[in-house]
């Protein structure tokens, strides 16, 4: 799917006055904000939008000064914006597909691998295709960073089907928006002490110049009292993980592990489920394979526009492809930690029937 023939108009409905206007009235009530805020992270955010945050409980943020409890998980400011555009316009259609994930489950990949196996009759996956030259982000586009960022509301009715987009918004707070025949979701996820140890380091890779750097030590606290994009982690994975086990047809839940262990196998479960299936002659010739490869860490990793380019505005892709690695954790959390973070999985988990191998 390509992102560039997508139209937009601005919003409308959620109130937008100027920046300067906002500054103005602000300096009219005697308030005053923290300058270095207002410019990244309330940048286009009308005053309306910045005295409901102002309602919303706080926490520090990991790359952004704050993040806000908004429907009962945590996120910034500029996401509330746009996930509250999404939850107003987006208009599902049967066949849509949507990848979801909590953020560092392995997004980036998921996307490649449903870009690659719906359009694998258009693009070959051993010549010439648009993941050599494109990153996955700009191919399958999340409904909150691309498509609805910065009140913008996208045209999408020029779009191929099945239109694939992307979502780390909870279970909860999209079910409203995708409630159509036919649309199918994917979740992938990764256990979370990795999850975590991925967070860590890609938030201090790309954190805004004003917010000092998270400690392992203090990004563990926050994480485990659930204080981290879409978290708490425990409820975003049970929200799919519970819609998954009563509506099998619609909602698949993978494990980053799994594909880790066994691609193929579980290529072919994704194929089966958004209804493309690999055929006998495919399997025979070697395109399960093909298109694992293709997308696999190693591959993506090298290549240029992985290295240099920027997809999703502020942070390069580089910091998408750290080290794709299961177990990693091991080599950060000390066994206080281990004891600490096993037991909230085991308190949260424990009876859903979710569990994960490598924890
Ligand atoms: P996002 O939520 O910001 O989009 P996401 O792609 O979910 O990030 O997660 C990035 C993690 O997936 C990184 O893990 P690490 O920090 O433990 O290394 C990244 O290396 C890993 N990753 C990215 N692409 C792949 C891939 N093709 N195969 C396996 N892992 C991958």
């Amino acid at each position: 799917m390509a992102t560039s023939s997508i139209k937009s108009v601005p919003i409308m409905a959620i109130p937008s006055l100027s920046i300067c206007h906002k500054h103005e009235l602000l300096k009219e009530e005697g308030k005053s904000r923290d300058p270095k805020r207002q410019e990244e992270e309330e940048e286009g955010l009308s005053y309306e939008f910045l005295e409901m945050l102002d309602s919303l409980p706080k926490e520090r943020g990991w790359r952004t000064r704050h993040l806000y409890l908004f429907q009962g998980f945590w996120c910034q400011a500029k996401e509330i914006h746009a996930i509250m555009s999404f939850q107003k316009h987006f208009k599902p259609l049967p066949k849509d597909v949507i990848l979801a994930t909590i953020p560092k489950s392995g997004t980036t990949w998921l996307k490649a691998l449903t870009f690659t196996l719906l359009n694998r009759h258009r693009f070959d996956p051993v010549s010439d295709h648009p993941l050599l030259t494109s990153n996955p982000h700009d191919l399958v586009p999340f409904l909150e960073y691309k498509l609805y960022a910065n009140g913008e509301v996208p045209d999408l009715s020029s779009l191929a089907s099945p239109r694939t987009f992307a979502t780390h918004v909870p279970f909860g707070s999209l079910k409203g928006s995708i409630e159509e025949p036919g649309v199918k979701v994917v979740y992938l996820c990764r256990n979370p002490f990795d999850t975590f140890i991925s967070s860590w380091h890609f938030s201090n890779s790309i954190k805004s110049e004003s917010v000092s750097p998270v400690s392992l030590e203090e990004g563990f606290d926050l994480y485990c009292r659930g204080v981290i994009g879409f978290g708490p982690f425990w409820e975003h994975m049970l929200g799919y993980w519970r819609e998954s086990l009563k509506r099998p047809e619609e909602v698949l839940f993978l494990k980053y592990e799994d594909l880790k262990e066994d691609i193929e196998t579980n290529l072919k479960k994704l194929a089966s489920f958004l209804g493309v299936s690999f055929t006998e002659e495919e399997e025979g010739k070697g395109v399960v394979k093909a298109v694992a490869d293709l997308c696999s860490f190693e591959s993506l990793k090298k290549l240029e526009v992985n290295k240099s380019n920027k997809s999703i505005k502020n942070f390069e892709n580089r910091y998408l492809f750290r080290k794709g690695e299961v177990s990693g954790w091991r080599n950060y959390l000390s066994p206080v930690q281990v004891e600490r973070l096993s037991a909230l999985v085991d308190d949260k988990l424990g009876g859903s029937g979710l569990t994960f191998r490598y924890c």
